[in-house]
């Protein structure tokens, strides 16, 4: 250990006997820099964390893009208490539990048409390799075996198990890592700055993209293809939103081919872009869409992969004994998951939360816009509550300028605003007012005033 890691196991405003920081090897974090300079959050409530000394710092990133209801929501809390203290665990591999089938029943109904069954597992992650094999499998079941590769995009983020990142496109995921899944091919990325810089909502450029899948598919003939994964609204890689026909034209192409389609919703999902699912708000239908992060508010670990009519069906054949899909996670459907589920639906229902972002949209838009013409602002993107400011890089630190403005945001401005490269990402929790999305606006110009 260094002197600056041990210096910091005395972190601002903690105890002498708090925890030292050393022993936690951080997710995707610059462990070094940050243990230098931590950053903590101690405490949540609505809108707000509040630091170890007290500090009140409004969340411009619902946590991680997950806390879709606001922090420490009393019923939902509640729900989790209760059931932590009546079923604290039950096996949903051979038994179940109520929770779980009313869960699955609220989600299906929640979706409509034409989906009507839901897979659980714990994170977004899970979500995506779950999909991946209901789509090999399910060609399987069919007699179509040989249905074998995927198709993901460039700058797609699908989480971080193999299977993720072998169909994502986010480079520094990848490389590291190997040789991934074989069989994979990817389709170009959809944003781009000269065509679209400062777009409000969809792009009106880019839909002609999609054609691209018609020339991997002749190259790799569509009898050999299982599906195509997209997050509806690139998330991760910075808000990239689909050009206006952009989606509508993957599926008529993934159709015509036999080829599934999924959208990966687990930012989309439940509310972000002003409706409870991506794909309504799009008007197009995948054939499995997984979610996570705002399926319970972010409060316990919990995805679920949903499936239109057809899929769970094809599976239920051959002997009534056998297991027709040998795929689960110990902790699929975990009661307190779904009880935390359960009452973030009521959440949601009661306070109209799904629908939220759609009246919210044109202010966040006209407030973020705004912010056209800053020093540095390279394009504006957004669409329901997703919201990203780019900045130039540097010319010799790539991702500095946006890191700067993420400390200067927190520690200057009581502001908690995500990064990624050189872009800023917004995505409050869907309770936001909209007094406090000027605030979040105008800490953001402030900082960049401040900066070179
Ligand atoms: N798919 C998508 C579209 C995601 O956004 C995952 C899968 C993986 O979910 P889990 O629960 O395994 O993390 C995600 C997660 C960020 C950021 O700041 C985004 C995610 C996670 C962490 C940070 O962009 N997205
Ligand atoms: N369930 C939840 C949790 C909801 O948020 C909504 C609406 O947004 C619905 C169901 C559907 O309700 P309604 O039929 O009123 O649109």
């Amino acid at each position: 250990m260094n002197d600056m890691t041990q210096g910091a196991a005395l972190a601002p405003g903690l105890a002498a006997d708090a925890p030292r920081l050393e022993p936690f090897w951080m997710p995707f974090t610059a462990n070094r820099q940050f243990k230098a300079a931590p950053r903590l959050l101690a405490r949540a409530e609505g809108m707000h964390y509040y630091t170890p000394e007290g500090r009140r710092v409004l969340d411009a990133q619902a946590g991680l893009w997950c806390v879709n209801a606001g922090h420490c929501r009393k019923p939902i809390a509640d729900a989790i208490a209760q059931a932590a203290g009546s079923l604290d665990f039950a096996p949903t591999f051979q038994m179940g539990h109520p929770l779980a089938f009313e869960l699955a029943q609220r989600l299906v109904a929640l979706a409509g048409e034409p989906f009507d069954h839901v897979f659980f597992c714990n994170s977004g992650s899970e979500a995506v390799d779950s999909a991946l094999k209901i789509a090999l499998a399910w060609h399987r079941v069919r007699g179509e075996g040989q249905r074998t590769r995927f198709i993901g995009r460039e700058r797609g983020y699908h989480g971080v198990g193999f299977g993720g990142i072998s169909v994502g496109g986010i480079v520094g995921n990848r490389k590291m890592f190997g040789a991934m899944l074989p069989g994979v091919d990817h389709l170009q990325q959809t944003w781009n700055l000269e065509q679209q810089a400062f777009s409000r909502g969809q792009p009106q450029w880019g839909a002609h993209l999609a054609d691209e899948l018609e020339r991997i598919i002749a190259l790799h003939d569509a009898s050999t293809i299982a599906a195509v994964i997209v997050e509806p609204v690139a998330g991760s890689a910075g808000v990239l939103v689909p050009p206006v026909g952009y989606l509508e034209r993957l599926r008529e192409i993934t159709a015509k081919h036999g080829i599934l389609l999924i959208f990966d919703e687990v930012i989309t999902g439940f509310g972000r872009i002003g409706r409870p699912f991506g794909w309504q708000r799009f008007g197009v239908v995948p054939d499995l869409f997984t979610t996570a992060k705002g399926i319970n508010s972010g409060t316990v670990p919990m995805g679920a992969v949903f499936a239109r009519q057809g899929i769970y069906e094809a599976f239920m054949q051959g002997p009534q004994g056998a297991i027709e899909f040998a795929h689960g996670y110990t902790y699929s459907a975990h009661p307190l998951a779904c009880a935390a589920a359960l009452a973030t639906l009521d959440v949601y229902r009661d306070e109209g939360l799904l629908t939220r972002a759609a009246q919210l949209e044109r202010h966040f838009e006209d407030a973020l816009h705004s912010l056209k013409g800053v020093r540095n602002v390279i394009d504006i993107r957004n669409i329901g509550l997703m919201g990203a400011v780019e900045l130039a890089p540097r010319p010799d630190a790539p991702g500095a300028r946006a890191y700067e403005a993420h400390l200067k945001a927190f520690f200057e401005e009581d502001l908690l605003i995500r990064y990624t490269g050189d872009i800023i990402a917004l995505s409050p929790p869907l309770i936001v007012e909209p007094g406090q999305i000027d605030r979040i606006v105008q800490g953001l110009r402030s900082v960049l005033a401040r900066m070179d």
